[in-house]
Parts: structure tokens; sequence; C-alpha cells
């Protein structure tokens, strides 16, 4: 018999898909949330038959378990721990801990496809294409590669995830990956698709409304609350405002946060470990602690939310020759313009701030971080170059 202990999220459950595939109603499969695990462990560890073979994937055991699990092992347990996180490196020092972040090519791993790779290398399974295509669906997901690659297939996967629950899920995708050639959704899924893929959108619209700024340490965040959809919210918020250096998702009812960064110079997991919490560089969480509520809630309850940089200007356009418009809820006036070929100045209600920035983007995050400025619209535009023309005539005829 095998026992897998997996995590509860996309690439979490494929272990449990792949490992029903290959071992049938050989293996019993549980999911846990991050701190479900090390309950599970113990509870394996006091009531499991000697003939029981225990693989944990996706996560990792604390400090107690991994001496009672190596203690195991000595003592001819059969135990494999397969993670692709970061903060689990060190478990690659005992004979069952397997680590690996990156595959030799570069690419990211997830657990879906270390644990995919090591059943085929053990020949607990045999290699076919359709699951092969699910497991790289599983992997760009977690991994976010899909994004890059515009892997929608990917994405739309972990959406049907959310759609149901684990255990139809799992059913549907072992049958599937049982049964098919390659990997598909059927027509009803499609439709259930594009009903929560508009559902998304409006969320989301309705949430960049709500974003406030703040700062902590070095760092530029966007705080918002939503309990739904926190990979989507916060890649989409992040590309809303790039000058944010990360998002912090806060549910306040189950008590739980989560970050999300777009930029590469930034690690959420470092942000994350301030409040006791981890994950990977783009993406990780920790519990909403006292000290992080007043952090990002009590501090933040005060704040009028960013205001969104008008859409679909034609003339107010963004790093163009005529220079571009904010205003802030001060009703300040800035214009960004570029000053000669390397040099990029600012404006602030018509005087010159005596600032100068290499390109347009260090000049707009410099706005948009201090003021909290938005694009104008081009009526505001439009009327600020009348009046500056009109100031010109009247400068030069006097
Ligand atoms: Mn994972």
């Amino acid at each position: 018999m095998y026992k897998l202990l997996s995590h509860n999220d996309l690439d979490g459950v494929g272990c449990g898909i792949i490992a029903k595939l290959a071992f049938g109603d050989q293996v019993q499969v549980r999911y846990n949330s991050i701190s479900g695990l090390n309950r599970e462990v113990e509870y394996f560890l006091e009531n499991h038959d000697s003939n029981t073979f225990l693989m944990i994937t996706d996560l990792s055991v604390n400090e107690e378990n991994e001496k009672r699990l190596e203690e195991y092992y000595q003592d001819k347990g059969g135990v494999q721990l397969l993670d692709h996180h970061k903060t689990a490196l060190s478990f690659n020092d005992y004979d069952w801990g397997k680590v690996v972040v990156q595959n030799q090519d570069g690419t990211l791993t997830s657990a879906t496809s270390l644990l995919y790779e090591y059943l085929l290398s053990q020949e607990l399974m045999e290699p076919s294409n359709v699951i092969e295509e699910f497991v790289e669906l599983v992997r760009q997901y977690d991994t976010w590669e899909w994004e890059k690659n515009d892997n929608q297939k990917a994405k739309r996967l972990n959406t049907l995830f959310f759609l149901m629950s684990i255990n139809d899920f799992e059913e549907k995708m072992v049958n599937r990956l049982r049964t098919s050639e390659h990997f598909h959704f059927d027509e009803f899924e499609l439709k259930l698709l594009e009903m929560e893929e508009k559902n998304i959108e409006r969320y989301i619209r309705r949430k960049r409304r709500e974003l406030v700024q703040t700062e902590l340490g070095e760092h530029y965040a966007g705080v918002v609350y939503a309990e739904s959809y926190h990979s989507e919210l916060g890649n989409e918020l992040g590309k809303e405002y790039p000058h944010l250096d990360y998002i912090v998702i806060l549910n306040i009812g189950g008590k739980r946060m989560g970050f999300r960064t777009i930029h590469d110079g930034v690690d959420v997991s470092e942000v994350a470990g301030l409040f006791g919490g981890g994950g990977h560089e783009k993406a990780s969480g920790a519990i909403l602690t006292e000290e992080a509520y007043k952090q990002f809630v009590a501090k933040t309850f005060v704040l009028e939310p960013l205001k969104e940089d008008a859409k679909r200007n034609r003339f107010n356009q963004k790093d163009s020759s005529f220079g571009t418009l904010y205003k802030d809820r001060s009703d300040n006036i800035f214009l960004l313009y570029q000053r000669s070929e390397r040099e990029w100045a600012i404006e602030k209600n018509h005087e010159d701030m005596e600032k100068a920035f290499s390109s347009f983007d260090e000049a707009e995050i410099f706005l948009k971080r201090k003021y909290q400025a938005w694009l104008e619209r081009d009526e505001a535009f439009v009327s600020y170059l009348i009046h500056e023309v009109n100031k010109k005539k009247t400068e030069s005829s006097s």
C-alpha cells in the first residue's frame, strides 16, 4: 500500500491524480493545507502498518516531524518527500528527501512533474502522452510559466479545479487521463469556464478600485481585501500598478494574507517571512498576525484607494512628445516630459520640480509612489495645453 499526503492546490492534487493512475486502489490520498500536513504525518507515524509506503508531495514537514521521519526511515520505514519549494531545499540532506526547484534546462519544476518523473524512474508507471500533457499544464500553471507562454489551457485547468470539489476534479481527471489520447476539456466544461472567466473579470475590475498603497521597509505595496481569485487578482493588480513592488491580498475572515509580485527583483517569500510565512519568489502567504494586522489593516484603513489611469486616451498618452499629464488627490497637476535626449523632468502646478530622471518610467514611478498620481483624461490634458498656449501668447504680446 501507498499513502500520499499532498497539498490541496492544483499542483498538490495533480500529484494525487498521478498517484491514482500509477497505483489505483493501492494508494490512499489525503490533501492538506500547509498547516494540516503535520497532523497527518503524526497520525501516520502512530497508526501506520509497516507495509505502507509514505509519500509527501508539494509540502514539507516541521522540524519535529523531520526528525521522526528520519528515525522512521532509519528503522526501515518507507518514505519519500518530493517538493519544489526553495524553502524546503534542506530536505535534500536526507535519503528520503528530494527537493528540486529547477530542471536542468532552466525551467521550473512542480510537485506533479517531480512525482511523475519519480514514478517513471522507479518504473512504477508507464509514460503516456496525455499524462505528460496534463503534467505540463499543471507545471506551467504552478510556476506561472503559463503567463509568459500565454498558455490559456493551463490557466483554465486551474479555473476548472476551483469550480468543483477536489474529489470530483480528481475523479474526472483520472478517468480522462486513463481514456483519452490528448488532454482536452469537454463541451460542458468549456461553457462553465467561459462563464467563470467573465465572473473573474468583473471581480477584478471591482477590486482594482479598492487598492490602497502603503510602504513597508524599502518596498511599496498595494493592499486589497479579497477572498477569491488571489492569483488572478495579484497578477492583474500588479500589471495595472507597476510602480508597486507587490500586492498584499487580505482574507480577514480566514486570517490569512497572500503576497504576489510581477517584478523579478522582488522576492515576496522574504516579505511573507517577516510575518512567519513563506512560499515562492513571486507568490507567498502568511497568517494574518496581530503585527501584520496593524501594518496592513489598521494603518491603511484611513487611506483612499489609488485612482486608475485614464483608459483609451488618444492625446494624453504615456511618454508622448507633448508631455503627459497627471493629477493627485490634492488637485496638484503634474506634467511629465522629456527635457533632453536623456533626461525626463516634471512640472508640478506649472513649476519645475528641479529633479531629473533617466527615463519616462523612472519619473512616473516617482510620481505614483510619492503622490499616488494618476493619468488624467484627454479633456483635462487638452485644456491644460490650451491654457499653456494662451499663457505664452499673453507673455509674448506684453
Ligand atoms: Mn506546487
